[in-house]
Protein backbone atom coordinates (compact mmCIF):
# COMPACT_ATOMS: atom_id res chain seq x y z
CA UNK A 1 0.00 0.00 0.00
CA UNK A 2 1.20 3.64 -0.80
CA UNK A 3 2.21 5.58 2.27
CA UNK A 4 0.65 9.66 3.24
CA UNK A 5 2.00 11.44 0.85
CA UNK A 6 4.44 9.81 -0.56
CA UNK A 7 4.50 11.67 -3.61
CA UNK A 8 6.57 13.71 -1.26
CA UNK A 9 8.27 11.89 1.58
CA UNK A 10 9.64 8.35 2.19
CA UNK A 11 8.60 6.41 4.98
CA UNK A 12 11.27 7.02 7.58
CA UNK A 13 12.04 4.49 10.32
CA UNK A 14 9.15 4.11 13.27
CA UNK A 15 11.17 5.38 15.75
CA UNK A 16 11.92 8.55 13.49
CA UNK A 17 8.64 9.88 13.05
CA UNK A 18 6.41 12.27 15.04
CA UNK A 19 3.23 10.35 13.95
CA UNK A 20 1.92 7.23 12.76
CA UNK A 21 -0.49 6.67 10.50
CA UNK A 22 -3.15 3.94 10.91
CA UNK A 23 -4.90 2.80 8.34
CA UNK A 24 -8.40 1.10 10.20
CA UNK A 25 -10.54 0.10 7.05
CA UNK A 26 -12.96 -1.89 9.40
CA UNK A 27 -16.74 -1.52 8.20
CA UNK A 28 -19.44 -3.72 10.49
CA UNK A 29 -22.29 -1.56 12.22
CA UNK A 30 -23.14 1.57 10.11
CA UNK A 31 -26.18 2.05 10.07
CA UNK A 32 -27.43 4.04 6.86
CA UNK A 33 -24.52 4.80 3.71
CA UNK A 34 -22.04 1.63 3.38
CA UNK A 35 -18.07 2.27 2.53
CA UNK A 36 -16.14 3.30 5.29
CA UNK A 37 -14.01 0.57 4.05
CA UNK A 38 -12.85 2.04 1.42
CA UNK A 39 -11.89 5.47 3.88
CA UNK A 40 -8.06 4.73 4.59
CA UNK A 41 -7.01 4.23 1.32
CA UNK A 42 -9.03 6.65 -0.10
CA UNK A 43 -7.71 9.21 1.87
CA UNK A 44 -4.00 8.12 1.34
CA UNK A 45 -4.17 8.43 -2.30
CA UNK A 46 -5.97 11.71 -2.06
CA UNK A 47 -3.03 12.39 0.04
CA UNK A 48 -0.34 12.37 -2.77
CA UNK A 49 -2.26 15.98 -4.28
CA UNK A 50 -1.30 17.67 -1.14
CA UNK A 51 0.84 20.42 -0.54
CA UNK A 52 3.73 19.47 1.86
CA UNK A 53 3.61 23.14 2.98
CA UNK A 54 -0.12 23.40 5.24
CA UNK A 55 -0.10 27.19 5.18
CA UNK A 56 2.12 27.53 8.33
CA UNK A 57 4.58 24.82 8.38
CA UNK A 58 6.03 21.51 6.65
CA UNK A 59 4.51 19.10 9.14
CA UNK A 60 6.15 16.31 7.39
CA UNK A 61 9.76 17.42 8.25
CA UNK A 62 8.37 15.56 11.95
CA UNK A 63 8.48 12.67 10.10
CA UNK A 64 5.40 10.70 9.35
CA UNK A 65 5.26 6.70 9.41
CA UNK A 66 2.57 4.81 7.66
CA UNK A 67 1.83 1.59 9.49
CA UNK A 68 0.18 -1.07 7.47
CA UNK A 69 -3.24 -1.44 7.30
CA UNK A 70 -4.91 -3.25 10.14
CA UNK A 71 -6.23 -6.44 8.59
CA UNK A 72 -10.25 -6.31 9.50
CA UNK A 73 -12.01 -9.42 7.96
CA UNK A 74 -11.99 -11.03 10.76
CA UNK A 75 -14.01 -11.51 14.28
CA UNK A 76 -14.63 -7.95 16.03
CA UNK A 77 -12.26 -9.06 18.74
CA UNK A 78 -9.20 -9.47 16.72
CA UNK A 79 -9.42 -6.67 15.07
CA UNK A 80 -9.85 -4.29 18.14
CA UNK A 81 -6.94 -6.09 19.38
CA UNK A 82 -4.75 -5.46 16.29
CA UNK A 83 -5.99 -1.49 17.05
CA UNK A 84 -4.92 -1.62 20.55
CA UNK A 85 -1.61 -2.93 19.76
CA UNK A 86 -0.90 -0.88 17.07
CA UNK A 87 -1.31 2.51 19.14
CA UNK A 88 0.69 0.99 21.62
CA UNK A 89 2.96 0.68 19.22
CA UNK A 90 3.14 4.55 17.75
CA UNK A 91 3.28 5.10 21.57
CA UNK A 92 6.22 3.59 22.40
CA UNK A 93 8.05 4.89 19.03
CA UNK A 94 7.19 8.10 20.92
CA UNK A 95 4.57 8.95 17.79
CA UNK A 96 0.73 10.39 18.09
CA UNK A 97 -0.94 7.99 16.62
CA UNK A 98 -3.71 8.90 14.30
CA UNK A 99 -5.70 6.15 13.07
CA UNK A 100 -8.45 6.42 9.26
CA UNK A 101 -11.40 4.73 10.03
CA UNK A 102 -13.54 2.87 8.75
CA UNK A 103 -16.34 3.75 11.19
CA UNK A 104 -16.39 5.46 14.16
CA UNK A 105 -16.11 2.04 16.46
CA UNK A 106 -12.57 1.85 16.01
CA UNK A 107 -12.18 4.48 18.13
CA UNK A 108 -12.79 2.43 21.26
CA UNK A 109 -9.68 0.52 21.46
CA UNK A 110 -7.12 3.24 20.40
CA UNK A 111 -8.30 5.10 23.16
CA UNK A 112 -8.35 2.47 25.57
CA UNK A 113 -4.89 1.99 24.59
CA UNK A 114 -3.67 5.20 24.94
CA UNK A 115 -5.28 5.49 28.39
CA UNK A 116 -3.59 2.50 29.62
CA UNK A 117 -0.09 3.87 27.81
CA UNK A 118 -0.45 7.14 30.02
CA UNK A 119 -1.58 5.21 33.08
CA UNK A 120 1.36 3.00 32.63
CA UNK A 121 3.87 6.03 32.53
CA UNK A 122 1.94 8.59 34.87
CA UNK A 123 0.02 6.57 37.70
CA UNK A 124 -3.46 7.92 38.59
CA UNK A 125 -2.88 10.37 35.07
CA UNK A 126 -6.33 9.98 32.67
CA UNK A 127 -6.47 11.60 29.28
CA UNK A 128 -9.78 13.21 28.00
CA UNK A 129 -11.75 13.64 24.70
CA UNK A 130 -12.29 16.41 22.45
CA UNK A 131 -14.95 14.75 19.91
CA UNK A 132 -16.28 16.82 16.66
CA UNK A 133 -19.25 14.69 15.39
CA UNK A 134 -22.82 15.46 13.94
CA UNK A 135 -24.15 12.46 17.02
CA UNK A 136 -23.39 12.02 20.50
CA UNK A 137 -22.50 8.22 20.26
CA UNK A 138 -23.40 8.02 24.16
CA UNK A 139 -25.97 5.24 23.32
CA UNK A 140 -25.41 2.19 25.49
CA UNK A 141 -26.45 -0.52 22.81
CA UNK A 142 -27.49 0.13 19.07
CA UNK A 143 -29.31 -2.67 17.41
CA UNK A 144 -28.47 -4.62 20.40
CA UNK A 145 -24.22 -3.91 19.96
CA UNK A 146 -22.34 -2.39 22.55
CA UNK A 147 -19.28 -1.52 20.35
CA UNK A 148 -21.21 0.00 17.54
CA UNK A 149 -20.66 3.30 16.05
CA UNK A 150 -23.74 5.18 17.98
CA UNK A 151 -22.31 3.77 21.20
CA UNK A 152 -18.37 4.31 21.03
CA UNK A 153 -18.48 7.62 23.21
CA UNK A 154 -20.74 5.45 25.66
CA UNK A 155 -18.12 2.81 25.98
CA UNK A 156 -15.43 5.46 26.15
CA UNK A 157 -17.22 7.43 29.06
CA UNK A 158 -17.24 3.78 30.85
CA UNK A 159 -13.56 3.55 31.20
CA UNK A 160 -14.31 7.27 33.22
CA UNK A 161 -12.98 9.46 30.73
CA UNK A 162 -14.19 12.90 30.25
CA UNK A 163 -15.43 14.68 26.86
CA UNK A 164 -15.76 17.49 25.11
CA UNK A 165 -18.39 17.06 22.61
CA UNK A 166 -18.81 19.82 19.43
CA UNK A 167 -20.77 19.85 16.27
CA UNK A 168 -23.38 17.64 17.94
CA UNK A 169 -26.80 18.12 16.37
CA UNK A 170 -28.85 14.50 15.98
CA UNK A 171 -29.59 13.31 19.72
CA UNK A 172 -31.72 10.43 21.49
CA UNK A 173 -33.41 11.41 24.33
CA UNK A 174 -31.51 8.68 26.18
CA UNK A 175 -28.52 10.38 25.12
CA UNK A 176 -29.49 13.84 26.56
CA UNK A 177 -30.41 12.60 29.47
CA UNK A 178 -26.74 10.79 30.13
CA UNK A 179 -25.49 14.47 29.25
CA UNK A 180 -27.99 15.92 31.81
CA UNK A 181 -26.42 13.42 34.49
CA UNK A 182 -23.30 13.58 33.81
CA UNK A 183 -22.32 17.15 33.55
CA UNK A 184 -18.95 17.30 35.05
CA UNK A 185 -18.03 14.43 32.47
CA UNK A 186 -19.96 15.12 29.44
CA UNK A 187 -19.18 18.63 28.64
CA UNK A 188 -20.90 19.99 24.53
CA UNK A 189 -21.50 23.06 22.31
CA UNK A 190 -23.87 21.38 19.85
CA UNK A 191 -23.57 22.86 16.23
CA UNK A 192 -26.24 25.52 16.58
CA UNK A 193 -25.24 27.14 19.44
CA UNK A 194 -21.58 26.78 18.15
CA UNK A 195 -22.20 28.30 14.58
CA UNK A 196 -25.27 30.34 15.39
CA UNK A 197 -24.18 31.94 19.10
CA UNK A 198 -26.56 33.90 20.66
CA UNK A 199 -26.87 36.82 23.39
CA UNK A 200 -22.96 37.05 25.10
CA UNK A 201 -22.00 34.46 23.04
CA UNK A 202 -22.36 35.63 19.65
CA UNK A 203 -19.56 37.93 19.96
CA UNK A 204 -17.02 35.62 20.99
CA UNK A 205 -14.93 33.18 18.96
CA UNK A 206 -15.46 29.50 19.06
CA UNK A 207 -11.95 29.30 20.32
CA UNK A 208 -13.11 31.81 23.17
CA UNK A 209 -16.28 29.54 23.94
CA UNK A 210 -14.45 25.62 23.42
CA UNK A 211 -11.86 27.12 25.81
CA UNK A 212 -13.33 26.77 29.08
CA UNK A 213 -14.65 23.28 28.30
CA UNK A 214 -11.45 22.24 27.37
CA UNK A 215 -9.97 23.57 30.42
CA UNK A 216 -12.15 21.40 31.71
CA UNK A 217 -10.38 18.37 30.69
CA UNK A 218 -6.96 16.85 31.33
CA UNK A 219 -3.96 18.02 30.18
CA UNK A 220 -3.55 15.13 27.48
CA UNK A 221 -6.64 14.46 25.30
CA UNK A 222 -7.24 12.35 21.98
CA UNK A 223 -8.95 13.87 19.28
CA UNK A 224 -11.82 12.32 17.40
CA UNK A 225 -13.00 13.70 14.04
CA UNK A 226 -16.12 12.04 12.56
CA UNK A 227 -16.28 13.43 9.52
CA UNK A 228 -20.23 13.99 9.48
CA UNK A 229 -19.20 16.72 11.99
CA UNK A 230 -18.47 18.77 8.83
CA UNK A 231 -21.21 20.10 6.90
CA UNK A 232 -22.43 17.45 4.32
CA UNK A 233 -22.54 20.11 1.58
CA UNK A 234 -18.14 19.95 2.19
CA UNK A 235 -17.92 16.42 2.76
CA UNK A 236 -21.24 14.26 1.30
CA UNK A 237 -19.25 10.92 1.74
CA UNK A 238 -20.51 9.49 4.88
CA UNK A 239 -22.50 7.30 6.11
CA UNK A 240 -25.13 9.70 8.07
CA UNK A 241 -24.83 13.03 6.56
CA UNK A 242 -26.64 15.58 9.03
CA UNK A 243 -27.34 19.28 7.28
CA UNK A 244 -26.20 21.97 9.79
CA UNK A 245 -22.70 20.94 10.20
CA UNK A 246 -19.20 23.20 10.52
CA UNK A 247 -17.23 24.68 8.28
CA UNK A 248 -13.88 24.03 7.22
CA UNK A 249 -12.00 27.01 8.80
CA UNK A 250 -14.42 26.05 12.02
CA UNK A 251 -12.93 23.07 12.66
CA UNK A 252 -9.44 24.43 11.61
CA UNK A 253 -10.21 26.80 14.84
CA UNK A 254 -11.27 24.16 16.66
CA UNK A 255 -8.02 21.88 16.45
CA UNK A 256 -5.84 25.03 16.59
CA UNK A 257 -7.38 25.90 20.34
CA UNK A 258 -7.00 21.97 20.86
CA UNK A 259 -3.30 21.77 19.71
CA UNK A 260 -2.34 25.18 21.59
CA UNK A 261 -4.48 24.58 24.99
CA UNK A 262 -4.02 20.31 25.56
CA UNK A 263 -1.66 17.98 24.72
CA UNK A 264 -2.91 15.86 21.56
CA UNK A 265 -1.19 12.50 22.33
CA UNK A 266 -3.46 10.71 19.97
CA UNK A 267 -6.29 11.13 16.82
CA UNK A 268 -8.30 9.76 14.83
CA UNK A 269 -10.45 10.35 11.70
CA UNK A 270 -13.44 8.20 10.93
CA UNK A 271 -16.63 7.49 8.77
CA UNK A 272 -15.03 8.46 5.81
CA UNK A 273 -17.58 6.62 3.36
CA UNK A 274 -15.90 7.40 -0.29
CA UNK A 275 -18.41 8.02 -2.97
CA UNK A 276 -16.91 7.30 -6.66
CA UNK A 277 -16.04 10.15 -8.85
CA UNK A 278 -16.56 12.47 -5.80
CA UNK A 279 -12.55 13.74 -4.66
CA UNK A 280 -13.60 16.44 -2.78
CA UNK A 281 -14.31 14.69 0.73
CA UNK A 282 -11.41 12.55 1.15
CA UNK A 283 -9.20 15.25 -0.56
CA UNK A 284 -10.61 17.04 2.08
CA UNK A 285 -10.02 14.57 4.65
CA UNK A 286 -6.67 14.35 3.90
CA UNK A 287 -6.18 17.87 3.97
CA UNK A 288 -7.58 17.67 7.45
CA UNK A 289 -5.46 15.00 8.76
CA UNK A 290 -2.11 16.81 7.43
CA UNK A 291 -3.34 20.15 9.14
CA UNK A 292 -3.79 17.98 12.17
CA UNK A 293 -0.15 17.27 12.33
CA UNK A 294 0.60 20.72 11.40
CA UNK A 295 -1.01 21.91 14.63
CA UNK A 296 0.08 19.27 16.75
CA UNK A 297 3.94 19.75 15.41
CA UNK A 298 3.52 23.46 15.67
CA UNK A 299 2.20 23.24 19.80
CA UNK A 300 5.27 21.59 20.20
CA UNK A 301 3.83 18.15 21.61
CA UNK A 302 4.90 15.78 18.36
MN1 LIG B 1 -19.52 9.36 15.37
Amino acid sequence: MSIFLGSEITQPAPDKAAFHIIPVPFEHSVSYGGGTARGPAAIITASQQLEIYDGESIPAEHGIYTQEAVPCDRPREEVFAEIAARTQQALSAGAVPVLLGGEHSVSFPAVEAVQQHLRATEPGANIGIVQIDAHSDLRDRYEDDPYSHATVMRRVFDLGIPVVQLGVRAISPEELTLRAQNPDRIHYIDARSLLRPTGQAAGKSIAQRIAPLLEALPRQVYLTIDADGLDPALLPATGTPEPGGLGWYDVLEIIDTVAATRSIVAADLVELAPIAGLHASEFLCARLVYQLMGAISRSGVA
